[in-house]
């Protein structure tokens, strides 16, 4: 009986309607119990949608492979079906949601038939707190009931700290036939609610993720005065033990995680700097009482990309990833029952099944992982992560950074005159593509604050939105922008980036605490070369210094004409804090 669980009238009658669209055979409440759970995993086991992997090297961990059509994000089949078009804005896909209900509802219609329904309510932050969300999602599938554990608060305490309330999302999600052409991931941000179907990729249908901390989130912040970001936090310890944090948005699968979770060069070390890790991909911002922003991350685990991470990239992602995690289309070790994907290490196993289950071996030259397997870890396991992971009000922001991949244009860093014209570099981001979204890879493409695709709303109105939250605070952080990903004559990074990045995030906080001057040119400050700590460094000069924080006049002359046009589609509904930005950069770059 469902009472048994919650007397919440709304979340009874979401759970009825859904059983009576998606006709499951049965009904299952997560209720957080870990025989509950244990149960799913060995059902999943046994009907081979996950596969246990050797519990004494990977305790509790298992592997799942996805359809092969069904690898990433799909961009656009994402829509949102707000009563008016324009509300989506000219970024997202748009649906009216009467015919969004209609058609895609059709899809759902007795889509759980001889299918259990999961009934998984999570909360987006720490339970209880009165920055965090709560969501109800529906699935037919065991991955997500797992994968939701690691990702989310999970459980009867839920719904306890629910109570009557109405103020939850929505989520319904079924495998269906998983057909691509079929595949459709809907938000109705003005009814809280999101629809997934004919997926079973972790960022389509992970609801509490892209879906709500993002994209539904977003719209919330906007009307309710917060701001929900694509922004990794970490926190800075300096010799002294003071912990200084800075949020950071970049497209995905442009190094968040690994920023993220740095390790300090070694002559940092030495000198007692630590790192610690907040969050690595979405953070809730407030103007605290204080008039400073504070930020949460609502998440509780990391749906990190795997290829690339190894012990010298990210040792702590690594770790995390070494109990109670799920891995999904990387290789099946089949020597020992572990897994491995390309850089983990260089010692690629013999015997072994790639990302589809077929026989693969390194010296066919095929790639055994999938460009964007993942892995689901517990943040909880994470080496650095920060004391101040669960605070209830989060952490005190001293400086927002942007950044893309960028093989020219952007310097190595640079910081804005003020806050709008911060809001300006935010929205100005552009980056190479990557396999985090299907479509080609290495396009530059706009992508303002990294979430292009991730604002529930229109974009315009969410630019306005940050301008009106600078008025808010008083106590502003800094914004700056970076780019490690500069590239010389022969398409070689320049910057090594990694651990090293944290000598870019000293200058950052210097100048949050005036420390050091700065240069100015076109497009804001950028450092004195002599002011970037290169001790240590090799192949790194003074000199690269200079190369890397140049500002080329005809280069970001280039790139204002991208940024018109990019401006252009959003009319009048553009705010004039960034056409203005845009006229002054002109101007500077006709000095
Ligand atoms: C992610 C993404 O998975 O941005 O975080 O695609
Ligand atoms: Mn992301």
């Amino acid at each position: 009986m469902a009472q048994e669980f919650t007397t919440n009238k709304q979340v009874l009658k979401f759970v009825e309607e859904s059983v009576a669209l998606c006709k499951p055979d049965n009904v299952v409440w997560i209720t957080g119990d870990e025989a509950q759970y244990e149960a799913l995993r060995e059902e999943a086991c046994s009907t081979g949608e996950m596969i246990k992997l050797n519990q004494e090297l990977l305790p509790n961990c298992y592997l799942h492979r996805s359809a092969v059509n069904d690898v990433a994000r799909v961009e656009g089949r994402t829509f949102i079906c707000t009563r008016k078009e324009e509300d989506a804005g000219p970024i997202n896909n748009w649906m009216d949601p009467q015919k969004a209900y209609k058609e895609v509802g059709a899809i759902f219609e007795g889509a759980m038939k001889g299918r259990t329904m999961y009934v998984i309510p999570f909360s987006m932050g720490a339970v209880g707190s009165k920055f965090s969300k709560i969501g109800i999602e529906l699935t037919d599938s065991i991955y997500v009931v797992l994968s939701m554990k690691i990702m989310t608060r999970v459980g009867q305490n839920v719904l306890d700290a629910l109570g009557d309330s109405n103020d939850f999302v929505r989520g319904l999600h079924s495998k269906a036939d998983l057909d691509a052409e079929k595949r459709y991931i809907l938000h109705f941000p003005e009814d809280n609610t999101i629809w997934s179907v004919n997926s079973g990729y972790g960022g389509n249908v992970l609801l509490g993720k892209k879906c709500f901390a993002l994209r539904i989130a977003s719209f919330q912040g906007k009307n309710e005065g917060w701001m929900a970001e694509h922004m990794l936090i970490l926190g800075i310890e300096n010799p002294q033990g003071e912990v200084k944090y800075i949020a950071a948005a970049f497209p995905s699968a442009c190094g968040k995680t690994n920023l993220a979770m740095l390790i300090p060069p070694e002559i940092y070390r030495n000198k007692g700097y630590k790192v610690w890790c907040v969050g690595d991909d979405i953070a809730w911002i407030r103007v605290g009482e204080d008039g400073r922003l504070w930020a949460i991350n609502p998440e509780n685990g990391f749906f990190g990309v795997a290829p690339g991470t190894n012990m010298k990239s990210n040792p702590n992602a690594l770790l995390s990833t070494k109990k109670d995690s799920i891995f999904t289309n990387v290789v099946l070790n089949l020597e020992n029952n572990t897994v491995w994907w390309e850089s983990m290490d260089k010692n690629p196993p013999k015997n072994a099944l790639n990302w589809k289950g077929e026989p693969w071996n390194a010296e066919s030259g095929e790639k055994g992982a999938h460009p964007n397997s993942r892995f689901t870890a517990p943040a909880i396991n994470c080496p650095c992560i920060s004391n101040q992971f669960e605070a209830a009000n989060g952490v005190p922001l001293s400086a927002i950074v942007f950044g893309g991949r960028r093989a020219k244009t952007a310097p190595l860093v640079y910081q804005s005159r003020d806050w709008n014209a911060g809001v300006f570099v935010g929205s100005i981001m552009a980056s190479e593509t990557t396999a985090a979204a299907t479509g080609a890879v290495g396009v530059v493409r706009r992508d303002p604050m990294a979430m292009r695709p991730f604002v529930g709303y229109n974009m315009a109105d969410y630019f306005a939105h940050w301008v009106e939250m600078g008025k808010k605070i008083t106590n502003k952080p800094q914004i700056f922008n970076v780019n490690w990903f500069r590239t010389d004559d022969e398409g070689n990074f320049i910057w090594p980036g990694f651990g090293d990045n944290l000598r870019v995030l000293e200058w950052i906080l210097k100048r949050c605490d005036g420390e050091v001057d700065a240069k100015e040119t076109a497009i804001g400050y950028v450092p004195y070369a002599k002011d970037i700590n290169i001790e240590g460094l090799e192949g790194i000069t003074e000199q690269t210094i200079e190369e890397l924080t140049t500002v080329d006049k005809e280069t970001w002359t280039e790139e204002t004409k991208g940024i018109e046009e990019f401006y252009a589609q959003f009319g009048d509904r553009l705010p004039k804090e960034l056409s203005e930005n845009l006229a002054t950069l002109k101007a500077n770059l006709n000095k």
